[in-house]
């Protein structure tokens, strides 16, 4: 089901409504915050110089610094008391990223969530649980709203007590699942050592998954968990544009379709901040043009991605953004060469006798850069022979040495040994980060 006509309307139709909300954004924030009038000032441009959105890429970037600079209500375009919610990252080090929201933006980041939640597959008829952590990340109330304004019953039993979960998706007759695709794998084999089989004993028909990747084989991996009727699709947000909300596959299942009637995506390359031309992959810098409390203005997000402009056969003709490679951030450099956790990820569950979760682990001995790879074997049996462990060693090397042009040390460990997530995951770690 398509939710808005926004989400059809010709691109030239698109092209004037961003123009517009873009010109009355620059405006507002020009006139409201000295720390953007500054950067502007500085770039030499006015609010009045944007008289088309080629003129978007005269605008100076935001980015995450920015907002640390400003902590914690520094780039607010209102007064305190406008707010009516306030959420902040999760961010490891250091002050977390603040963002904000008056009732207006509610309704937007609802609407924008609601909307996501349809290309999906969700209707009124669903049961919704949702399992991410409630609190201050912006997922779980997010999707929260969406879903409710769509119409389905929200379960909001949060994330962890994964038997519970369970139990209430038997008792609740759950149709639709929202997690981390970490966290959903979790469940499903959770569900699966219960001895349940998701198919026959669960309702659970659609996955809405997001706040990290999900590669093409952890789709396949998702199938296999919880059936191959199930509708599993991502989508992606961030908390500083506003959520969840930013874009989100359809069923066709060829990238996410962008609300560009809110968000005004580019692609940059990340070292001269250059815009691409339309199909190249780099860094998503997104425009909010819909936001109040905090319209961020060309904010760089680090994910890499590529825009695909040819509408959709779902009948949307909103943008599409290619399924991320990672974030510029995450991206390894392993003697000189780089890799996307990610490319490992592809390569690893492609192969049959291991299972989803892996562990990655890059430190340096004798100046030289080593990459370790703990991967889980899917079947116990395997441990018994030492020749074939060996064989499939090779293997996993052999096949991650022609997609990266690496060598890595592969270990294999025995299932459900490494570590499994109950949010986002976190399997890579960089241990030359503390030399
Ligand atoms: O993760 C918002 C969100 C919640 C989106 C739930 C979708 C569902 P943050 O915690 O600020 O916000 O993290 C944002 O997570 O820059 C990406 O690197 C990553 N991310 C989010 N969704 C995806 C996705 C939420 N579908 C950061 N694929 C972003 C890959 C994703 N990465």
């Amino acid at each position: 089901m398509i939710w808005a006509k926004e989400e059809t309307l010709p691109r030239e139709e698109m092209e004037q409504l961003q123009l517009l909300r873009l010109q009355e954004t620059v405006t507002r924030i020009y006139e409201k915050v000295p720390a953007y009038r500054d950067k502007m000032i500085e770039a030499g441009i006015k609010p009045e110089d944007v008289k088309s959105l080629e003129d978007l890429k005269r605008l100076p970037f935001t980015n995450k610094k920015d907002l640390r600079d400003n902590y914690p209500f520094g780039l607010f375009t209102v007064p305190k008391k406008d707010l009516v919610r306030i959420h902040a990252s999760s961010g490891t080090t250091g002050k977390p990223t603040v963002v904000g929201y008056t009732e207006k933006d509610l309704r937007t980041w609802t609407e924008c969530v609601s909307r996501i939640a349809a290309m999906g597959g969700a209707t009124q008829e669903d049961v919704a649980q949702i399992c991410f952590g409630y609190g201050m990340f912006t997922g779980a109330l997010g999707l929260h709203y969406g879903l409710e304004n769509l119409g389905a019953t929200v379960c909001p039993t949060s994330s962890g007590n994964t038997q519970k979960q369970i139990m209430y998706m038997q008792d609740f007759e759950t149709s639709l699942l929202v997690a981390t695709p970490s966290y959903a794998l979790h469940i499903g084999e959770v569900v699966r050592q219960m001895g349940l089989d998701p198919e026959k004993d669960l309702k659970v028909r659609i996955g809405l998954f997001g706040g990290e990747g999900m590669t093409e084989p952890m789709r396949e991996e998702m199938y296999k968990l919880w059936g191959h009727t199930m509708k599993v699709t991502q989508n992606y947000g961030m908390s500083e544009l506003i959520g969840p909300g930013v874009s989100g596959e359809c069923l066709e299942l060829c990238g996410m379709h962008i609300n560009e009637d809110h968000f005004i995506p580019e692609i940059i390359d990340t070292d001269t901040g250059e815009v691409l031309p339309p199909g190249s992959k780099g860094e998503l810098v997104i425009t909010c043009i819909t936001k109040e409390a905090l319209p961020l203005i060309r904010y760089r997000t680090k994910d890499i991605s590529r825009l695909m402009y040819e509408p959709c056969k779902c009948g949307r003709t909103t943008v599409r953004m290619e399924n991320l490679s990672g974030r510029s951030d995450d991206m390894l450099i392993i003697r000189g060469v780089n890799v996307f956790p990610s490319q490992i990820e592809e390569v690893l569950l492609k192969v049959p006798e291991i299972g989803a979760h892996y562990e990655i682990v890059v430190d340096r001995k004798k100046h030289l850069d080593y990459m370790e790879i703990k991967v889980e074997l899917a079947d116990e049996s395997l441990l018994d022979s030492y020749a074939k462990l060996g064989e499939l060693e090779q293997k996993i090397k052999t096949s991650l040495r022609v997609v990266l042009g690496l060598d890595a040390m592969i270990k294999l460990v025995a299932p459900r040994s490494l570590q499994r997530f109950e949010g986002k995951a976190k399997r890579v770690t960089d241990l030359r980060k503390d030399l």
